[in-house]
């Protein structure tokens, strides 16, 4: 299998976690940028990775967008299980990981941007890694006030994940709820404010990534 990602990207490191969980092998392929158009709309009509290639004959030969792949490897390697046995909890379990999708991952990704062109600017003063974070301000319509946004968005999702502060899984038991938390909040790492006021979260980031065999996000290796 190949996956099409952004290096970078948290919606990607959401589809490695589960790739990983299931112990499933599989390579990567690094999309540019600006270019990845080029690749990605013939294949699946959209613009976003990550994008699946099971490169099997008896097998779609693209499937994109993170919550599909979750589904996609479900059905191909039932063991071990990403869905819960409870229809309840899993119901449960897909509502957070829309919302975190939807949401809360957008959330993360204002926050980080803007921290990265402000106070954490130091991270990489580089001009071209200043001219990609400007880009990508543009291009998603982040601002001050987008930002603010976004920030109290992040301040609910704490009080909604609070149940992982006392137990290891978000639903009790291990649900493709905490892979997606575990991903799409995985930019804070690297805000120190967000480290230190949460190192619960941070906690529950790396027990996921090292039952998912994932390498630590930056700020948490
Ligand atoms: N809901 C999608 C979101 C994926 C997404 O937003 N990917 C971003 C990278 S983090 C992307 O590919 N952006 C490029 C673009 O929109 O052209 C998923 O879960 O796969």
């Amino acid at each position: 299998m190949l996956l099409l990602q952004f290096s970078t990207s948290h919606y990607c490191r959401k589809a490695r976690l589960a790739l990983g969980y299931k112990g499933l092998p599989y390579q990567v392929q690094n999309l540019t940028p600006g270019l990845h158009l080029l690749r990605l709309k013939p294949l699946t009509g959209l613009t976003t990775v990550p994008v699946l290639l099971p490169q099997q004959p008896d097998q779609p030969q693209a499937i994109a967008d993170s919550t599909r792949i979750f589904r996609y490897l479900e059905a191909l390697a039932p063991e071990p299980a990403l869905f819960l046995k409870d229809e309840n909890a899993q119901r449960q379990a897909w509502l957070l990981e829309d919302w975190l999708d939807e949401s809360i991952g957008t959330a993360t990704r204002f926050v980080y941007y803007d921290f990265r062109a402000g106070t954490g600017k130091s991270l990489d003063p580089s001009l071209s890694s200043q001219i990609v974070i400007n880009i990508v301000r543009r291009q998603y319509g982040i601002t001050p006030a987008s930002v603010k946004l976004a920030a109290e968005r992040l301040e609910q999702a704490f009080s909604i994940l609070s149940p992982w502060q006392k137990q290891p899984y978000l639903l009790g038991n291990l649900s493709l709820a905490d892979l997606s938390a575990a991903a799409l909040l995985s930019p804070l790492a690297r805000i120190p404010e967000y480290r230190d006021r949460h190192p619960w979260l941070f906690q529950r980031l790396r027990e996921i990534h090292a039952l998912c065999h994932e390498p630590l996000p930056p700020g948490l290796s």
